[in-house]
């Protein structure tokens, strides 16, 4: 409370950054959890003027400007395939920005995205670096981008049934997504 009667409105900068400071919030401003920091705490308060506050409002816009970047899904597809648009659908449907290039032949962009033969699907996206073919569903793209292993990307070769975009009533074949590396070696990454 005496902190609160010195500091007037500087707490309330105090408070943008440092939400559970009276807690164990400290180490996130970068002062002391010390109960008897008394002086830490006056320290860092000096710290966050106002100026603080708006550069780190800037930061976290550009943060969050650059993970829906890194978010975007640039899907290559023929214009003509229903498949490939419910997967869109599905994508959009779980919070990802998709763009679609409708081109004649998928192929050179496959080659690009190291997908062999044996690994490819209907359409090819890229989306953080990272190359993903076919019916994979949208929770295996999150946690690839969360955990961001260095591989080329994930696959469902073929087009199995009951994947996102290939639903087709009761009938549901069970499938792999596959994670593969530039050399085309692959693991499973999950099953569903
Ligand atoms: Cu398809």
């Amino acid at each position: 409370m005496r902190d609160r009667v010195i500091i007037g409105r500087r707490e309330i900068n105090m408070f943008w950054y440092c939400p559970t400071w009276h807690n164990a919030g400290m180490a996130l401003c970068g002062g002391s959890t010390d109960p008897a920091g008394a002086d830490n705490q006056r320290m860092v308060i000096t710290m966050f003027r106002p100026i603080h506050a708006i550069a780190f409002l800037f930061a976290l816009l550009a943060g969050a400007f650059t993970v829906a970047q890194a978010t975007e899904v640039v899907v290559y597809k023929s214009p003509t395939c229903g498949c490939c648009n419910k997967w869109v659908d599905h994508l959009r449907e779980n919070g990802f920005s998709v763009k679609t290039q409708d081109v004649a032949d998928t192929a050179p962009h496959k080659v690009r995205a190291g997908v062999t033969p044996a690994l490819a699907s209907c359409h090819t996206a890229f989306v953080g670096g990272y190359a993903i073919e076919g019916h994979v569903p949208a929770d295996d793209i999150k946690r690839l981008l969360k955990e961001r292993p260095k591989v080329q990307g994930l696959t469902v070769p073929g087009m199995p049934a009951g994947s996102p975009g290939m639903e087709q009533g009761l009938h549901k074949d069970k499938y792999e997504v596959l994670i593969f590396d530039k050399s085309g070696k692959t693991g499973v990454y999950s099953r569903h």
